[in-house]
């Protein structure tokens, strides 16, 4: 960090780091924009619980009055995901902190201020990915390229399903940014299984995924490793009725004019409401079950296996 004063960190998390002890990062994006209130702040707050009922040291990271903060307080949670806030990808960082902004860091900011900490492992919901129609819009997340520049391990349930999703693993792929299954050889779907495109890894323990980092960054290659991590079974949604609540959000946001950064939230509130909230009791759980991957992965890095 060429100032070293302009990110927080926590001191727990610094300590932690110091010692080589496990640490999970997590974004906050999830709870500003992407769950509805309260449920955000339980959802946030639950899952720092869990970090430390596994032995893990939570970072849960954002901006706070401008400051990237990583370990944010619980206070600081609360703030977050009681106000307005901005939602900010990597660019929005400086602008955040110029202005005195606070914001919600989306997995691409995430990833850039986790690994400024010089954290490993990062848990989230689904990724940013590359929208329909973007051959003509453009409009692809900056979680793509940030993820090809920045090393961390990152736990997701995929792409988000509202995006293109074999263009988004063609991008990968073109990005050379791994990506494997987490005891399947199928892309997971976040609110399903299955996203129906194959993968040509995967891996089968947290170990497995540790050894792969390891060998990555003994490459000194810049890109983290993704590992898609299937909703659990009995969580899943129904795909064939999601198919149908997707195409209906999409026209929706269409039919709105609903552009740039306002497009993921815009699609994933439509299908929440849609859906009657069962998107929203599948997000968390998905969410819940790569944080509990993302507490053994971290774990087993701090081990020292690889
Ligand atoms: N996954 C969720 N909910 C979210 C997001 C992901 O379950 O709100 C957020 C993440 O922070 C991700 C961002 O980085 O959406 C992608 O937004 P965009 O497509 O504008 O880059
Ligand atoms: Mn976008």
């Amino acid at each position: 960090m060429p100032d070293p004063t302009a990110v927080a960190v926590s001191s727990e998390v610094r300590e932690a780091v110091a010692a080589g002890r496990p640490v999970l990062a997590m974004e906050s994006t999830i709870f500003t924009h992407g769950l509805p209130r309260p449920r955000n702040l339980e959802v946030a707050l639950a899952a720092e619980e869990q970090v430390r009922a596994a032995g893990v040291v939570p970072a849960t990271i954002g901006v706070v009055d401008g400051v990237p903060t990583v370990g944010m307080s619980t206070a600081q949670v609360e703030r977050l995901a009681g106000e307005d806030v901005i939602k900010a990808s990597v660019r929005e960082l400086p602008i955040a902190r110029a202005t005195g902004a606070s914001a919600g860091t989306t997995i691409a900011a995430t990833a850039f201020l986790a690994h400024a900490a010089g954290i490993e492992v990062f848990s989230t919901g689904g990724l940013g990915g590359v929208h329909h129609g973007a051959s003509t819009t453009f409009d692809e997340s900056a979680d793509l390229v940030t993820l090809s520049r920045v090393p961390v391990v990152l736990v997701s349930s995929g792409a988000k399903a509202i995006l293109d999703i074999p263009a988004t693993l063609e991008r990968f792929e073109t990005l050379s940014v791994p990506v494997v299954g987490y005891r399947t050889l199928r892309y997971p779907g976040f609110y399903v299984h299955d996203s129906g495109y194959p993968l040509a890894q995967q891996v089968d323990s947290p170990e497995q995924v540790a050894a792969l980092y390891r060998a990555s960054r003994g490459l000194g290659l810049p890109a983290s490793v993704l590992v898609g991590n299937p909703i659990p079974e009995g969580d899943s949604l129904d795909p064939v009725a999601l198919d149908e609540v997707i195409e209906r959000a999409w026209a929706a946001a269409d039919d709105q004019g609903v552009r740039g950064q306002a497009t993921t939230p815009f699609l994933l509130d439509f299908i929440q409401r849609a859906t009657k909230g069962e998107s929203l009791d599948a997000n968390v759980a998905l969410y819940r079950n790569n944080v509990a991957l993302g507490c053994e992965v971290a774990t087993a890095l701090a081990a020292g296996v690889s």
